[in-house]
């Protein structure tokens, strides 16, 4: 199963043009301030204090990469949907997001996380057309599974799915972690692995 030997921030760039000049494949994770994005790096690497978490939303605040075995890069981004910041804010790290999603060339794959708990959130959907209508590939990753047992963890995935069927044929793959138990980082692991290999050949 995958694994991660070795991990080194790089660096944070507050824009898309200060990230590192390098073509080596990327995968980000964004999704909902809280969401879990930075515990989830954390997880990946086996390194608990690689990326900065926090009980309080709105903790990572920039563009962060990580450079994984030498080969690849992880990439922290700031969280989307937090009631707290000012408009204005807000305004700047849409612009911050957007133009890195967009225009990243080495980016590879997108992890959208959301939180299990919760039934689907317009903004997250809105997020994810928006992807999709950028041909941004993308997968879903839902975390904090162990802050529901099997039966309602069941129930909400099935839900969600419902809910992606109406704006989607086909869904993009699904993960689910916790990143308390360490439950579901190396099958994102073997994921990102696959695809590193289909660009070597
Ligand atoms: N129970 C549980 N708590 C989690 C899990 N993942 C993260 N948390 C907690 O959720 C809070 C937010 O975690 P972060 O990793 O900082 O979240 P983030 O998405 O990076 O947040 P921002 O940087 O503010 O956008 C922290 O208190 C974490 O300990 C999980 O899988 N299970
Ligand atoms: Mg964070």
């Amino acid at each position: 199963m995958g694994e991660i030997k070795k991990a080194e921030f790089v660096k944070s760039s507050a824009k898309h043009i200060d990230c590192p000049k390098d073509d080596r494949p990327e995968y980000a994770f964004i999704g909902r301030s809280n969401v879990g994005k930075s515990s989830l790096i954390n997880m990946l690497t086996q390194r608990n204090k690689l990326a900065k978490i926090s009980s309080k939303p709105g903790k990572t605040q920039l563009i962060n990469h990580f450079i994984i075995d030498d080969y690849w890069f992880l990439v922290d981004l700031p969280g989307y949907g937090w009631a707290k910041v000012s408009k204005k804010e807000k305004a700047k790290w849409k612009v911050m997001i957007d133009d890195y999603l967009l225009r990243r060339k080495q980016l590879v794959n997108i992890f959208v996380l959301i939180d299990s708990r919760h039934e689907a959130q317009q903004i997250d959907i809105d997020f994810m057309m928006s992807l999709g209508m950028n041909e941004v590939p993308f997968a879903i990753v839902f975390t904090k599974i162990d802050k529901l047992g099997t039966t309602m963890l069941q129930k909400n995935m099935s839900a969600y799915r419902r809910e992606l069927k109406k704006y989607w044929d086909e869904l993009p793959p699904i993960f689910e972690v916790s990143n308390t138990k360490q439950i579901g980082g190396p099958e994102i692991i073997d994921y990102i692995h696959q695809i590193n290999q289909s660009l070597k050949q």
